[in-house]
């Protein structure tokens, strides 16, 4: 599989302020530290004097670019500043000490010494707040147009300090316009669409953030793309029309999307009526911004033969027949609209910037005025760059609009995508009209993300992705430094998306490294206090996101992630306790430990495709360490793990690593990626021993280049110093270790990086000499039904002998070894609350003796190096039903073997 599948085939599956800028005024209080933050941040921002209260009587005057939105704005402004009455007129001064121009350049402008929006561009603004000689206060919010007068009372909300007694306007004069003509989100995902709800809030909030595009694009609306011929149902509709007219208010361009080319004929008339009769109806609705995306098909089936007979066949035939189709939109009915945004199209080739016979046909044949979307080099590419963004509008020969595909997480099913907004450069903006986003199923959460993306497509100039983020989860938080804190911890394990930010928790991640490091010392107590506090911040940081984010939509949302965040944080809190622990205590707190886990990954959220796993919290650290921290603790246990595999790459869904050691050539693990070098597959044989042949067996029939392109076979005794077999570069490795080779661990380690996803059917490892001593039960009770005897000597203290019933005095479970061998001692471990009493017996030379009791979930009984052919427990008979989890031999070495 190349490097990302798309879902589709899955799916058959001046002046440059530096950041931040808070306007703190002269006794800004300490509770509202984010206050007078303005965001995106204006192109031009002067400090002018400390400012003035707001008094409870002010003057309005609605000039020539005001509106009733922008008058909804100051007014909700003033009411949340104490001001109990507006003094309104249409252009006289209402000679008010505290005035607000709404939509006018006046000679107030020219009284506070600002130059007026004149000659700005598009939905540009001044705003000048200050006092004139006679000591009046005057807000001036000068639109460029109303779009512009709107964002300035925007930024005047922003501006506005809430304090004790009368709120503050500091004195600022402001010029402001937006570099990216496009800045908004693109609704465009796979699985469950956003509610009506969401969608409401959504542009609410794209308004606030001077965003002026939202795009109606969900896949998985039927009406949309499967069914986008049919129209939409009334209520549906009606719906659609709220949206466009709430859209509206917040001067955002409602653009409605509609998909045919899962089964267009291109050269049906009635098809083409049928999209515009979709469009019509959108259009009756208020609707006045159109798009025609045309990814994710396949453009070398055609849906008629009419379309075969005249397009032909390939890319170029494909792009004729597209291009012709959006001149029929843009010329029969686009041009003969009034007031229509230019036509958008997403084309079928969105991801790279490959000259092809295809692009040609859209460069050549489709109408300039088409605007076209392009995702990047990639579907969701790592970076984009203003080369690459010039090299797109070259190659396709119209305007591009970015349709960034962050932070979409229905590729990434289970994870909430938290991090910043990286990767893009800034310098793109002179390439592009404009940067959108393609958000989460999660519309709230999502707003993290666009909070920067308003800011890119604002003032790229002053972009800081990092400081950018601070300030979203800031916003989100309500100012406050506490629940700041608390989001900081939740998105650092929200963080992987595989391709703008590869690493998973990475805050976390350098604690638990400092923490093995310290730990490698032999100072074990300190290691853990290192370690304890970034633990313990994970498994509270729920609670306080739940009391102190500002939009309860979030915490709805991302309870799933939440209370996933809480039991994987006990389960690390339970974690260091197994390691500060030791006998029973270290027991109980394994399976402590343990529970936790299952819990967290029995959590199922209810959008798709999220409701499909459970919900990722710094996936491959979390866990990991909770597997380090089991396995230092069957270490200290002495239990032998049975062969066992893994990798360093991550999983494609259920393909887990468990596959490539399961001895069946038709089960396989696959990577959900490419290898780097160093990238690597492992078995664990569990203990030392005398190896001899391998075999790597990578890539499977249908696809046949999923194999590690060049690698190195090596084996180690104790996993860090690695001894070299063989260098292969086909996708089946065999190899035979030399005479005598004793291992415990072998891998297959990348040499170079690959292009393609890594299968890997069988890793096998033959294991030669006598080998571990196995253990064979049986006796009674007999085991549940689902359990077996096996599970208490299967070398995983996490599966357990569930008996069938309470044990009669005199049961007994008897283990059988392989052969005979002496035995220093025998831990018994049962679950906690299932335990029962029982006689521990080693069976020697052919008859019982008595070696030690069992009273409780955890025994360790010395066996006195007796030379074992068998252990039994015999129950004493009680009330449970016992759970084995384990019955571990420690063996004697050397002279110690008894009788
Ligand atoms: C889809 C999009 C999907 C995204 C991420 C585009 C233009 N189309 O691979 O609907 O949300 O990837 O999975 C896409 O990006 N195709």
């Amino acid at each position: 599989m190349r490097r990302r599948p798309l879902p589709f085939l899955s799916a058959v599956g001046v002046i440059a302020l530096t950041a931040p800028l808070a306007l703190a005024a002269p006794s800004a209080t300490a509770s509202t530290p984010y206050a007078g933050l303005v965001s995106p941040q204006p192109q031009e921002l002067t400090r002018r004097g400390d400012g003035f209260p707001i008094p409870p009587v002010v003057g309005l005057v609605r000039g020539k670019d005001s509106d009733a939105d922008s008058e909804r704005v100051v007014r909700q402004v003033l009411e949340r500043a104490g001001v109990t009455r507006v003094k309104a007129t249409d252009g006289a001064d209402p000679g008010t000490p505290t005035t607000i121009w709404l939509g006018q350049a006046n000679t107030t402008l020219a009284t506070l010494r600002v130059t007026s929006s004149t000659g700005l561009p598009a939905e540009g603004y001044v705003l000048a707040a200050g006092q004139d000689r006679r000591g009046r206060s005057h807000v001036v919010l000068d639109g460029v147009d109303t779009d512009g007068t709107y964002y300035a009372a925007q930024t005047l909300s922003q501006l506005m300090q809430p304090r004790q007694g009368t709120d503050w306007m500091p004195g600022v004069a402001i010029r402001d316009w937006p570099t990216m003509r496009y800045r908004g989100s693109i609704e465009g995902f796979y699985g469950t669409p956003w509610s009506h709800a969401d969608r409401l809030d959504h542009v609410d909030y794209l308004g606030a953030h001077r965003m002026n595009t939202y795009e109606y694009a969900p896949k998985d609306d039927p009406y949309h793309r499967e069914k986008w011929r049919e129209p939409y149902p009334a209520d549906k509709l009606a719906q659609l029309g709220e949206l466009v007219s709430r859209a509206r208010q917040n001067k955002v361009d409602f653009t409605f999307a509609l998909s045919p080319g899962l089964d267009i004929c291109y050269t049906s008339e009635s098809d083409f009526q049928a999209l515009v009769a979709k469009f019509e109806a959108l259009y009756a609705l208020g609707g006045r911004s159109f798009n025609v995306p045309l990814d994710d098909i396949n453009y070398n089936v055609w849906h008629c033969d009419a379309d075969r007979a005249k397009y032909g066949t390939g890319g170029a035939a494909a792009g004729r027949a597209q291009s012709e189709l959006l001149n029929r939109v843009q010329r029969e009915w686009v041009e003969t609209k009034p007031g229509l945004a230019p036509l958008q199209m997403v084309p079928t080739e969105y991801y790279n910037v490959s000259e092809t016979p295809y692009k040609k046909a859209l460069r050549e044949l489709m109408d300039t005025d088409v605007v076209v979307h392009w995702t990047g080099v990639g579907v969701v590419p790592r970076t984009i760059t203003a080369a690459q963004a010039a090299q797109a509008k070259a190659v396709f020969g119209h305007d591009i609009l970015i349709w960034d595909n962050y932070p979409v997480n229905d590729y990434a099913a289970g994870r909430l995508l938290l991090a910043d907004y990286s990767g893009r450069e800034p310098a793109l903006a002179s390439h592009v009209a404009g940067v959108i986003s393609n958000p989460m199923n999660q519309a709230a959460v999502s707003k993290v993300a666009l909070y920067s993306f308003a800011e890119l497509g604002w003032n790229p100039a002053s972009y800081d992705e990092r400081a950018s983020w601070l300030r979203a989860l800031a916003e989100r938080a309500g100012g406050d430094r506490r629940t700041v804190e608390a989001l900081k911890v939740f998105a650092d394990l929200n963080t992987y998306d595989g391709t703008l930010h590869p690493e998973s928790a990475p805050e976390l991640q350098a604690a638990i490294d400092t923490f093995w490091q310290t730990w490698r010392t032999g100072d074990r107590a300190r290691a853990i206090a290192v370690l304890r506090p970034a633990v313990n911040a994970v498994a509270a940081a729920p609670a306080v996101i739940r009391a102190g984010m500002v939009d309860p939509a979030f915490t709805a949302e991302s309870e799933s992630w939440l209370k996933a965040t809480e039991l994987w944080g006990r389960a690390m809190q339970r974690g260091l306790s197994v390691l500060a622990a030791d006998g029973a205590a270290a027991w109980t707190a394994r399976q402590q430990m343990t529970d936790l886990v299952m819990q967290a990954k029995a959590i199922r959220d209810g959008r798709l495709p999220h409701s499909g796993t459970y919900p990722r919290i710094g996936e491959r650290v979390v866990d990991q360490l909770i597997a380090e921290i089991g396995r230092v603790h069957d270490g200290w246990l002495g239990v032998v793990p049975h062969r066992g595999a893994s990798t360093s790459l991550g999983t494609y869904q259920d393909y887990v690593p468990a596959r490539m050691v399961d001895g069946d050539p038709n089960t396989f693990f696959w990577s959900n990626g490419s290898p780097e070098p160093g990238s690597e597959v492992r078995v664990d044989l569990g203990e030392t021993t005398e190896i001899g042949d391998i075999a790597v067996l990578m890539g499977k029939a249908s696809s046949p280049n999923d194999y590690i392109p060049s690698g190195v076979l090596e084996y180690s005794v104790d996993g860090s110093q690695w001894t070299e077999l063989t260098r292969a570069t086909t996708a089946e490795v065999r190899a035979t270790a030399p005479a005598g080779t004793k291992a415990r661990y072998v891998r297959y380690r990348a040499l170079a990086a690959g292009d393609f996803w890594v299968v890997v059917r069988e890793f096998s490892v033959q294991t030669l000499g006598a080998g571990r001593t196995e253990l064979t039960i049986n006796g009674t009770p007999a085991p549940a039904s689902g359990s077996s005897y096996a599970a208490a000597v299967d070398g995983n203290v996490e599966t357990a002998y569930l008996a069938g019933g309470v044990p009669a005095a005199g049961d007994s479970l008897v283990a059988t070894l392989s052969a005979p061998r002496a035995l220093a001692a025998v831990t018994v471990l049962q679950r906690t609350g299932a335990a029962a009493a029982a006689d521990v017996e080693v069976l020697v030379a052919g008859s019982w003796r008595q070696v030690g009791q069992v009273a409780g979930s955890y025994a360790e009984i010395d066996s006195q190096g007796l030379r074992a052919e068998a252990i039994r427990l015999v129950w004493k008979g009680g009330s449970v039903a016992p759970q084995v989890a384990e019955l571990v031999p420690r063996w004697a070495s050397g002279l110690a073997s008894g009788t």
